[in-house]
């Protein structure tokens, strides 16, 4: 762990005082990740949270994947991690970007699969899998992943010639077509290892540059945009942290999420079916 200033202390302390495991997304504020337990992207810190807590987010209505399955009764339901409870009680496995593919080559080839809520991930994982015409994409989308454009990166890569393009599958079909590697977060961490490249075009949320330089401090990463910055990550801050687990303790633990039971259970057995 790199040398802590004054408020990442305090993090670390009320956090030990709380007996809290504080886990950190890829994507997140250096200072914060630098604060964290663990870092990682959402299927390592699903691992490491398997019994503690897990995140949700709303790309995707209940009632419009009811209608879906509806259209589509023999269909089964492959899920982002990353969606409410409410959805993953409608889905019959999770998925994240690091496992989409090998998550739906359990299923026979001939198996209709609804895929919520990104479509270029989804789109990725039907080309990779061979599988165009058995998937069922719901229309959402990553705005800061939907952003890159191959015209742009092109550019990039030729005023930097040798330069290798890491893109995360939830980029456009254009840029994917263009990449060197196709990964997850935890993918691109590890990538650069194997490579001889001396600089990386780096086609996710900048967040992860941090953690590259970190791992490789020899080597080049340059952002596919430099804007590709995800506001909801970047909610997170030192200051937020320490007051939760300091003086906002008491309005936390007043203001605890509880999942309706039935939703629970079946969201549950959708986590616990990817997690394996
Ligand atoms: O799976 C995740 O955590 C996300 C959102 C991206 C990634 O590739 O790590």
């Amino acid at each position: 762990m790199p040398e802590l200033n004054d408020l990442q202390r305090e993090l670390r302390r009320l956090a030990a005082a709380r007996d809290v495991v504080i886990l950190a997304h890829n994507y997140q504020r250096p200072e914060v990740q630098d604060a964290a337990d663990h870092t990682g992207d959402s299927l390592e810190l699903s691992r490491i949270a398997q019994n503690d807590t897990h995140s949700v987010a709303d790309m995707v209505t209940v009632a419009g994947l009811r209608k879906l399955k509806a259209e589509h009764p023999e269909a089964v339901v492959v899920a982002y991690v990353n969606t409410s409870a409410d959805i993953k009680a409608e889905t019959d496995v999770c998925c994240t970007s690091a496992n989409a593919v090998q998550i739906v080559e359990r299923f026979p080839k001939d198996q209709k699969i609804i895929f919520v809520p990104d479509r270029n991930l989804g789109d990725y994982v039907a080309r990779q899998t061979g599988r165009e015409e058995t998937m069922i994409m719901w229309q959402g989308w990553c705005h800061v992943h939907d952003d890159f454009r191959a015209a742009e990166i092109e550019q990039i890569r030729a005023d930097n010639p040798g330069s290798v393009l890491m893109a995360h599958p939830e980029s456009r079909r254009e840029v994917l077509d263009i990449a060197d590697v196709v990964t997850s977060t935890s993918g691109m961490l590890c990538y650069p290892a194997g490579s001889d490249a001396t600089t990386f075009v780096v086609a996710t949320e900048t967040g992860l540059l941090y953690r590259l330089r970190q791992r490789y401090p020899e080597r080049k990463f340059i952002p596919a945009l430099s804007r590709a910055i995800c506001p909801n990550m970047k909610l997170t801050t030192l200051e937020k942290c320490v007051a939760t687990l300091g003086d906002e303790w008491d309005d936390v633990l007043e203001h605890e999420v509880t999942v309706p039971e039935h939703i629970r259970v079946k969201a549950l057995q959708a986590v616990e079916r990817m997690i394996g």
